[in-house]
């Protein structure tokens, strides 16, 4: 039998082992507890490829993806689907990552954050074009996962961030028509994918390749259940060819702050004389990074009434009518940041002091400055 006092010991010692275990843990972030517990609890994904269900590590063998050819190979086209594609991938979002652990991660990716594939020619040019004001902690895990998973599908890539200047009201429709005209001045890009910082592809099986028509890529978010939220639905990830852009005079410029923007543009796909298409509910899966509304994007009261108008309005504005300065282009390791003043509602120089422009560093070799 065991003693009054003996119970006491051994009530102490499992809360000396309980509070142990508590410091440990607090030592981790949250997101590695939990993820490593989930990783333990979950079997096998069914894919056949003896992957778990959380996927593989997006970075594993890419030295062999990223291997150089030797100087008797001829180089050829690389093959229609890329051998180094491995299905899911695991997502976790790990304290203390920094952008130098990215680069060291994608030797090969070079200035501007482009990237073309070492051994063969790519079938395929993308670039992908990021709206973003004051993301950052966001944009460093995109760019961790982003790069090795476009590198896997052997494209020819680009990753331009488009960034609003000022604190005006943010407006990711407009900030997308300045990424379509200033990344195809740098190169003929034959797909381009318009992509929000906050959310990671979790399976390389979804190509950032672009369709006979417009696609939308991010069919199946994890904060929706993986399913569309709603059948019409153009939000987070879509990919245009710069003729489809052009047939439905690219995207609006007059939604500012949150909501609606991503239906109006659906809509003009349609009165592009064009359809949506999306990749299986199994492969445009993606992770958000989970955050609250932003400061200076707050929803739009007046998205009801523009969206009612669309079918009147999508000639009148849209890449014909925007207006906008670019404040710098600045080509760094991992991306191109181009910093663009949009005006405000009233316009371009009816500016409040919020939207001024960033003042150019002379001393900045990468640094340009012109009009639109
Ligand atoms: N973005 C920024 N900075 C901002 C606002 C938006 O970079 O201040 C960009 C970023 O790329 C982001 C995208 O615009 O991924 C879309 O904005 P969002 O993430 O705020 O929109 P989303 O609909 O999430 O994904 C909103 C969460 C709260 C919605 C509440 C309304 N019901
Ligand atoms: C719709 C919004 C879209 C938005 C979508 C998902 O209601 O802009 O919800 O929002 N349309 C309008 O407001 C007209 S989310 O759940 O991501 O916050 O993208």
């Amino acid at each position: 039998m065991v003693s009054f006092q003996s119970k006491w010991r051994y009530l102490f010692m499992f809360l000396g082992v309980q509070l142990v275990v508590m410091a440990l843990l607090s030592r981790e972030g949250y997101q590695r507890r939990v993820s490593y517990f989930m990783r333990i609890f979950r079997k096998s994904d069914g894919v056949g490829r003896n992957l778990s269900a959380t996927g593989s590590d997006v970075y594993a063998n890419l030295t062999i993806v990223a291997r150089a050819p030797s100087s008797s190979e001829v180089m050829t086209y690389c093959p229609q689907t890329s051998p180094f594609i491995r299905g899911p991938i695991h997502v976790s979002f790990p304290s203390g990552l920094t952008l130098a652990q990215v680069q060291r991660k994608n030797p090969l990716v070079v200035r501007g954050g482009r990237y073309r594939p070492p051994g063969c020619e790519s079938r395929h040019s993308t670039a992908i074009i990021i709206p973003h004001r004051n993301r950052e902690h966001h944009l460093k895990f995109l760019l961790y996962y982003l790069h090795p998973f476009l590198q896997r599908q052997q494209l020819n890539y680009g990753i331009y961030i488009i960034h609003q200047a000022g604190n005006y009201t943010f407006n990711r429709a407009k900030l997308m028509n300045v990424g379509f005209r200033e990344a195809m001045r740098e190169e003929n890009w034959d797909c381009l994918f318009f992509h929000d910082v906050d959310l990671i592809p979790e399976d390389d099986r979804n190509t950032y390749i672009c369709d006979a028509n417009p696609k939308h890529a991010a069919i199946a978010m994890d904060k929706f259940g993986y399913k569309l939220p709603y059948n019409l639905y153009f939000g987070g990830v879509s990919a245009l060819t710069p003729l489809h852009y052009l047939k439905m005079n690219g995207f609006p410029n007059n939604y500012w702050g949150w909501g609606g923007e991503d239906d109006d543009i659906g809509v003009r796909v349609s009165l592009g004389g064009m359809h949506i298409t999306r990749p299986s509910v199994r492969v445009g899966r993606y992770k958000m990074i989970k955050h609250k509304l932003d400061k200076g994007n707050d929803i739009n009261p007046k998205r009801f009434n523009m969206l009612a108008k669309t079918r009147q309005s999508w000639k009148l504005d849209g890449m014909n009518t925007a207006e906008y300065e670019i404040v710098r282009r600045q080509h760094r390791p991992l991306y191109t940041n181009i910093t663009v003043d949009i005006g405000t509602e009233e316009g371009l120089h009816k500016t409040p002091a919020a939207a001024q422009p960033e003042p150019v560093d002379p001393a900045k070799p990468n640094q340009e400055q012109g009009k639109s």
